[in-house]
Parts: C-alpha cells; sequence; structure tokens
C-alpha cells in the first residue's frame, strides 16, 4: 500500500452467503465502531461509498441447494466487483466491510482487473475452498476462495469475465482449524500454502507472516487481504456465524496486521463475517476496527 493512499469504505451487508441471520448488519456495527473517525486520525484521508444493495432472504428462493442463491450472489457481487474496481482506477484503496464471506468473490474479481498478477492472503478458520459438488452445506460463503482460484460455478469463477483470479502459488491461507475432505483435496491438489493453527503455534505468527508475504508477493504486483473474523479465537470474536474454537489470538492477529503494513504490499482489503446479533457488545466489530487500523499502520511509539 502506497503510503497514506486515500481510503475508499464500501459497505457488502450480504447474508445470502450462508444460513444465520444478522450478519447482514456487520457493515453497520463496523461503522458504529468508529471506523471512519479511527482511520481519519490515522491521517488518511478517507470516503465511505455506503453500502451495495442486497436482498433480503424472506424475498427469495433457494432454487439450487447445492449453490444457495447463486444467481443473486453473482449479481450483487458483480456490483461490487465493479464498485471496487472504480475505487482502484481512482488510485484509492478499497475498505470492504462484510458481510458474509460470498462477497470475496466481488472483491477479488473487481481488485484483481487491475493487476498482471495478484496475491492473495486469505485469513479463515475455514478454507472456503467448496465447491457445489463438495460443499456440506451449499452455502457459498464455503466456496470464494475456490472461485478466485478458477474452481466451481461458472457464474462464480468468471465473475467480471475472466477467470482465475488468482494463482495458488500465490494464496496462503492463514489460521485454517476445520477443512472439509473435498477441501484437503484440493490444497493437496493444487498445493496451496496453509498456515493451519498447528503451524501457528509451531513457528509462531512472525514466521507465518513472513512466509505469507513472501508467497504472496513474489511475482505478484497486487496483494489482497481477505479477513474472516471467525479466524480469530471465537473468545476475541464471538460474533461470527461459524466459530471454530483454538483460534488466532488477538494479540497474534494485530502483529499479522502490522507486519502487513510494515511490508506495504496490500493494495486493497475486506473484513468479513462480522454478525452483531450474535455479538457481546460489538466486540467483534471493535476488533475488526482495531485490525485495520494496525493494518493501516498504527504505532504505538
Ligand atoms: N466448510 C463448511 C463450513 C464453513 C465454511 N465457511 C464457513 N463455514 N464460515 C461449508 O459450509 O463450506
Ligand atoms: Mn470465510
Ligand atoms: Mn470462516
Amino acid at each position: 500500500m502506497i503510503k497514506k493512499q486515500p481510503i475508499s469504505i464500501i459497505g457488502m451487508p450480504i447474508d445470502l452467503g450462508q444460513g444465520r441471520r444478522g450478519v447482514d448488519m456487520g457493515p453497520s456495527a463496523i461503522r458504529y465502531a468508529a471506523l471512519q473517525q479511527t482511520i481519519c486520525d490515522l491521517g488518511f484521508e478517507v470516503e465511505d461509498l455506503g453500502d451495495i444493495p442486497i436482498p433480503s432472504p424472506e424475498s427469495l428462493e433457494i432454487s439450487d441447494q447445492n449453490l444457495k442463491y447463486l444467481h443473486e450472489i453473482a449479481r450483487v457481487c458483480e456490483e461490487l466487483a465493479n464498485r471496487v474496481s472504480g475505487v482502484i482506477q481512482r488510485k484509492r484503496f478499497p475498505l470492504v466491510l462484510g458481510g458474509d464471506h460470498s462477497m470475496a468473490i466481488g472483491t477479488v474479481a473487481g481488485a484483481a482487473k487491475h493487476y498482471q498478477n495478484m496475491g492473495l492472503i486469505w485469513y479463515d478458520a475455514h478454507g472456503d475452498l467448496n465447491t457445489g459438488d463438495t460443499s456440506p452445506s451449499g452455502n457459498i460463503h464455503g466456496m470464494s476462495m475456490a472461485a478466485s482460484l478458477g474452481i466451481g460455478h461458472p457464474l462464480l469463477t468468471h465473475l467480471g469475465g475472466f477467470a482465475p483470479k488468482v494463482r495458488p502459488e500465490n494464496v496462503v491461507l492463514v489460521g485454517a482449524r476445520e477443512l472439509d475432505l473435498g477441501e484437503q483435496q484440493l490444497i493437496r491438489d493444487l498445493g496451496i500454502r496453509v498456515f493451519t493453527m498447528h503451524e501457528v503455534d509451531r513457528l509462531g505468527m512472525a514466521r507465518v507472516m513472513e512466509e505469507t508475504i513472501q508467497v504472496v508477493s513474489n511475482g505478484t504486483d497486487g496483494v489482497h487481504l481477505s479477513l474472516d473474523l471467525d479466524g480469530l479465537d471465537p473468545s476475541d470474536c464471538p460474533g461470527v456465524g461459524t466459530p471454530v474454537p483454538g483460534g488466532i489470538t488477538y494479540r497474534e492477529s494485530h502483529l499479522a496486521m502490522e507486519m502487513l503494513a510494515d511490508s506495504g504490499i496490500l493494495t486493497s482489503a475486506e473484513f468479513v463475517e462480522v454478525n452483531p446479533i450474535l455479538d457481546q457488545s460489538n466486540l467483534t466489530a471493535k476488533v475488526a476496527v482495531a485490525l485495520i487500523s494496525s493494518m493501516l499502520g498504527k504505532k504505538i511509539l
């Protein structure tokens, strides 16, 4: 990221990619946690472009149980991709707030268009590497990384008119601790770099991030951070739809964001899966804002 590049906030209040209501309020919750003022206080010029309009699940019908709300998700992700692309075109840094993780299909599509080869950091308890054929749930938020790699339904993989968005050799998954069988197979087949909690514990977050930064910046001209708050431990981030115990701590996550800030490699970012209905006093949104501060280079001294 160019130092003090102007920032554009985009809200993506989508909950169609998973089964629990409330994650559509994630962008509001993050704004309520004083996101804009916090970024402003760090010395950045910042604008808020508002939310992408999303239909509510009550107004829709599920036509395919293996790919729930496929057409609606593809349509709103296309809009998000256009919005993200417009921000980058104006030489600004897109900061997208979610919303369930299906939205990454749009964010990644809009960003990847601007780079010859984009790196991708996927900070998550899950792999999001399912397809309609391997998914145990049919929820598209568990398919967005696969779609970005060009695997899955063409409406998702070819969003924005090109595929794939990223190459397996420039993608890293950090914090994984729940992977379905099909996801494990895909990781092996593609040789995707994964730092499970085993590696986080064993190597420490400093080493994990050093290696992550290397992989995503090797031969790339842009790097996107897709941070699912369920990557953190549920004790730090209880407001998520699918909490998994044994996660990355608050401190480790700050270190990770600070190392990304120091590296200067990020060209776009999204913070997703904040569900204030399941939260305790908006804690998860507050953590999101704190991590965004570190990602933007906040220093203690
Ligand atoms: N892997 C499971 C569960 C899941 C994925 N992402 C989240 N949960 N948040 C699935 O449904 O694909
Ligand atoms: Mn996810
Ligand atoms: Mn997750």
